[in-house]
């Protein structure tokens, strides 16, 4: 075999760049490649959506590695079971309604299927900014996250999309930036991002579910950032109400997408 060092880096910077045609024109733009933002991308993409995930870390997978503490077990109550089963996730029942799962497992596999089904991921890039027309969020700003870890002055890029999604996490990142650089009323009693309260479970998972909606039009939010935008609590390491809060929106999403 002849192998050739240019032949590599030529497949390897056609292929990039052929993925990231995709996404300039992006159906739905998630930032963050957490648990939410991998649900809502995969069930999406299995419809046939052209799905972008921007994910500022080398590893999508967001909370889940870390487990509870570094413990590498996460729990999910029953009424997620079936997400698991949609992404083919094997888990083990725990007393009467719970499901233990390894997190290595969960992380790994949920990445795995969502680029299976089409999700365009892209690590180690970060959504700085939105593209706002007419009152609606048309795209995301978009750069390198180690231009941002150096602080260099490297001007972005940016996607377009029918819908941006907020699944940042705890950062709530996209909202609050967006809501800090503009004179907005964001669709929450207040007008603003609400702040996250203390831990408490069992209200936290339903109400991770009820808040996964538009927050400001062709703005999304899902997952941990809906308890930061909408002043939920935090539920600690159970996971369905993440799982949920993805499905959730890849319906809301659908029906966005379509119209
Ligand atoms: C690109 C970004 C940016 C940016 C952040 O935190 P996540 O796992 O998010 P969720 O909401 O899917 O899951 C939350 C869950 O992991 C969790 O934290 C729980 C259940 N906590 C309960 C508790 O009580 O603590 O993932 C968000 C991802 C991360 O990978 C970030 O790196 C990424 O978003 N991210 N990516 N551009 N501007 N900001």
């Amino acid at each position: 075999m002849n192998m050739r060092e240019i032949d590599i880096t030529r497949g390897i910077v056609e292929n990039h760049i052929e993925s990231l045609y995709r996404a300039l024109e992006s159906d739905v733009v998630i930032v963050g490649g957490g648990p939410s933002g991998l649900v809502a991308g995969g069930y999406l993409a299995q419809k046939g959506f052209n799905i972008t995930i921007l994910e500022k870390r080398l590893s999508p997978g967001g909370g889940i590695w870390g487990g509870g503490m570094g413990y590498k077990y996460v729990i999910i109550q029953e009424e997620a079971k079936g997400v698991l089963d949609d992404f083919g996730i094997p888990c083990r029942p725990y007393k009467d309604n719970y499901f233990c799962v390894d997190s290595i497992n969960f992380a790994s596999g949920l990445i795995f299927e969502a680029t299976k089904r089409g999700v365009n991921i892209f690590n180690l890039t970060e959504c700085e900014d939105l593209l706002v027309r007419d009152g609606r969020v048309t795209g995301v700003v978009v750069n390198s996250s180690l231009t941002q870890l150096a602080h260099l002055p490297v001007d972005p890029i940016t996607f377009e999309a029918k819908a941006v999604v907020d699944a940042t996490g705890h950062d709530h990142d996209v909202v609050r930036t967006f809501s800090n650089k503009n004179d907005v009323k964001l669709n929450t009693p207040t007008g603003k991002p609400m702040g996250e309260r203390s831990m408490f479970a069992e209200t936290a998972e339903q109400a991770v579910v009820t808040n996964t909606k538009e927050v400001y039009p062709g703005l999304f939010v899902c997952g941990m950032s809906t308890a930061a935008v909408y002043g939920g609590f935090r539920m600690g390491p159970i996971f369905g109400g993440m799982l949920l809060s993805g499905k959730k929106l890849a319906g809301l999403l659908e029906e966005c997408c379509s119209r």
